[in-house]
């Protein structure tokens, strides 16, 4: 059986030396923010699945065989030759100010619909991790999200608040009905509002109009400030976990994948949180958005004083 199945857009991503616009060296890798959170608990142990749609080109044979080698089943994932695989740019462009351009319009991705993701959910897996994200590629993207959120499985979504792909009075549309079905809503202090109801003012109001509403548990994420986490009987705060920063994208997702897996494993509220900071920490600490998540017996290894060799 599955334990966490998720679906959405997964793109080649080019992460250059430089500038884009002064060329140079560049490295090839995938990433998506779903397929992100299967890494990285196929890495912890769990049976993460993803479902969607690769253009019928060799970028869309990357993401396939990336996935597979990281023990993501990919069993409904399928090519779709009415668009091309998604292109995803990163530059630094200051310091720690990364910039990321998009070549995803019409990608293949952007004709997921219901009848791809369906059958990927029965029988029914242990959770479904959806994002913001994928109601913003399309009709089908978005009506794929509310056939699968209104199915009978614990749901985990993440608000991933994308201004390069729509604006947030739709993201708030699109994201607010989605409230009642979901079991942990997770968002960024400031993509709270996009998912709680418009009237709420303060993360208090939008927090409390959540758990009134149903969601089980509520994350927030604070970045470097680190995290909180809300049910009806308890609250946590966790400091972020510090690490040089190499590469901040892709730690949010980090941080979900912890999460889950401690909530899989059945940890206590301040012990999911625990490990959403461990993992987020890797994340934010190694180049890539994936490519540095922990397996399981290097969760400890942020334990281990700086300089440290294993040997
Ligand atoms: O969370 C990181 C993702 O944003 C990135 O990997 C690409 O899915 C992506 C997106 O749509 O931005």
């Amino acid at each position: 059986a599955i334990d966490v199945a998720t679906f959405g857009e997964t793109m080649a991503t080019v992460r250059a030396e430089g500038l884009i616009r002064l060329g140079g060296g560049m490295r090839l890798s995938v990433a998506g923010a779903e397929s992100n959170v299967a890494i990285g608990l196929a890495r912890l142990g769990h049976r993460a699945r993803w479902t969607g749609l690769v253009g019928d080109d060799e970028t869309g044979e990357l993401v396939l065989r990336t996935l597979r080698a990281e023990g993501v089943d990919v069993t409904h994932a399928r090519t779709d030759p009415r668009g091309p695989t998604g292109l995803m740019l990163v530059e630094r462009r200051l310091g720690e100010l990364t910039r990321v351009i998009y070549h995803r319009s019409g990608s293949a991705a952007s004709f997921l619909g219901p009848p791809d993701v369906l059958p990927a959910l029965d029988p029914p897996p242990r959770m479904l991790h959806l994002t913001g994200i994928t109601p913003a590629l399309g009709p089908g993207p978005a009506a794929a999200v509310r056939a699968a959120a209104e199915l009978d499985v614990p749901v985990c979504l993440d608000v991933n608040h994308r201004s390069r792909l729509w604006d947030r009075e739709r993201a708030a549309n699109a994201l607010r009905p989605l409230a009642p079905h979901l079991t942990v809503a997770v968002a960024s202090e400031d993509e709270l509002d996009l998912l709680a109801p418009a009237g709420a003012a303060t993360e208090e109001e939008r927090v409390s109009a959540l758990l009134a509403a149903g969601v089980a548990q509520v994350v927030v994420k604070r970045g470097a400030a680190g995290a909180s986490a809300y049910t009806s009987a308890e609250t946590v705060h966790r400091p972020a976990r510090p690490v040089r920063v190499a590469d901040v994208v892709g730690a949010g997702d980090a941080f979900v994948a912890g999460y889950l897996s401690g909530l899989l494993d059945g940890l206590g509220l301040a012990g999911r949180l625990d490990r959403a900071t461990v993992t987020g920490a890797f994340a934010v600490a190694t180049p890539g958005d994936w490519e540095g998540l922990p397996a399981r017996s290097e969760l400890a290894l942020l334990d281990a004083l700086p300089g440290t060799t294993l040997r």
